[in-house]
């Protein structure tokens, strides 16, 4: 038997270097049969307006607001927000046992167009400038309120991921705390700051640039990779090449350029199973109002679900849940696949 240890062959775990946590690539299992649960499609034939849909211009929402006639993105808090603004401040600790803390937050929903049967691989660059310009106006408005530490600006894309409505858009959760996510990157990522006085992500991106096994493509400002501790089949993540704590900071040659990333990453992930291709994406950055995060570097996670079709998806069940999350195919694997897509959208050929 060969004993040399091989990534494509054995089995074996990986460091996320930014959480700490592993994953295990069993990559000797890929010709698992599936007997299993078959997703079915949304079909992808909405009309440009939707006369019931809560974001389309000029509808009536849920609570009885009505929309603008707006144009270009469009903002407003949610509606039926998981964090309120006005909760009292309070903790509850009895004997370290029954802990809990109040949480204040603001959440809002961002329509990234007012054309509801367009998602960002079909919308045009200067439309997803628009959508950049408008996070970043209100990641920086947001960071002016005292009181919040840290704003999620996510999206949630189709109906297997729990999304409750096609019409293209977002969300920006804002807190009076930082989530667990971003305590766990921020403790990494600030220890090696410490040892380097470099970025953590800088010195990634430069070994992946050296090996180029994992990396979909790259502009002159980010870099689009399926990182080496990928736990979904196409997870990517989304990487600046200039160490910046957020997206306030990015300039305008920068935004155009994630514009660009941003439409060439959601066209492969279209074209891989000819499918509107569901995810959960969103960024991370560094918190707010609150220390110096001089260690964080900004950068966008896509967690796609979808493994084998349009309709297979992958599960994060049994072993996963209780001890680890696992994957078959290699990050490189998937890589590979995502590269060699056509940068074309699949309806437009
Ligand atoms: P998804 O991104 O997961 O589809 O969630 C959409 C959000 O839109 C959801 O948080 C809000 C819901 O509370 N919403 C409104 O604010 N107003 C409405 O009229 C319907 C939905
Ligand atoms: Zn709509």
């Amino acid at each position: 038997m060969d004993q040399l240890f091989n990534l494509d062959a054995n089995p074996h775990t990986r460091l996320n270097i930014l959480t700490g946590e592993k994953v295990l690539v069993s990559p000797h299992r890929t010709k698992r049969p599936w007997q299993g649960k078959i997703e079915d499609v949304s079909p992808d034939n909405r009309p440009k307006y939707d006369p019931k849909c809560y974001l389309c211009p000029g509808n009536v929402r849920a609570d009885g607001a009505v929309n603008p006639e707006y144009t270009d993105c469009f903002v407003f808090q949610n509606d039926f927000a998981a964090l309120l603004e006005d909760t009292p401040l309070e903790n509850l600790n009895e004997d370290g046992l029954l802990v809990a803390n109040s949480e204040r937050g603001l959440c809002k929903v961002v329509s990234f167009s007012p054309k509801h049967q367009l998602t960002l691989p079909e919308l045009e660059n200067d439309e997803i400038v628009s959508i950049i310009k408008i996070w970043q106006k209100e990641f920086k408005e947001l960071g002016q309120y005292d009181w919040i530490e840290y704003i999620q600006i996510f999206e949630n894309k189709g109906e297997i991921m729990g999304c409750s409505n096609p019409h293209p858009h977002g969300q920006i959760w804002a807190q009076s705390s930082i989530p667990e996510e971003i305590l766990k990157e921020t403790k990494r990522q600030k220890s090696y700051y410490a040892v380097h006085r470099k970025s953590l992500l800088s010195a990634y991106l430069e070994i992946e640039q050296k090996k180029q096994e994992r990396i979909l493509f790259e502009n002159d400002y980010f870099v689009v990779l399926v990182p080496f501790w990928a736990v979904w089949p196409y997870e990517t993540m989304i990487i600046s090449k200039r160490h910046v704590t957020g997206i306030d900071l990015f300039t305008a040659s920068e935004i155009t350029a994630l514009a660009d990333a941003l439409k060439q990453l959601t066209i492969k992930y279209d074209n891989l199973f000819e499918t509107s291709f569901p995810y959960s994406a969103g960024m991370h950055q560094a918190p707010v109002n609150d220390l110096d995060y001089p260690e964080w570097h900004w950068h966008m996670h896509f967690y796609p679900p979808l493994l084998r079709s349009a309709t297979v998806k992958k599960f994060m069940v049994g072993y996963e849940m209780l001890a680890n999350p696992q994957r078959d195919i290699t990050p490189e694997f998937a890589a590979a696949r995502l590269r060699d897509l056509p940068e074309i959208h699949y309806k437009k050929r």
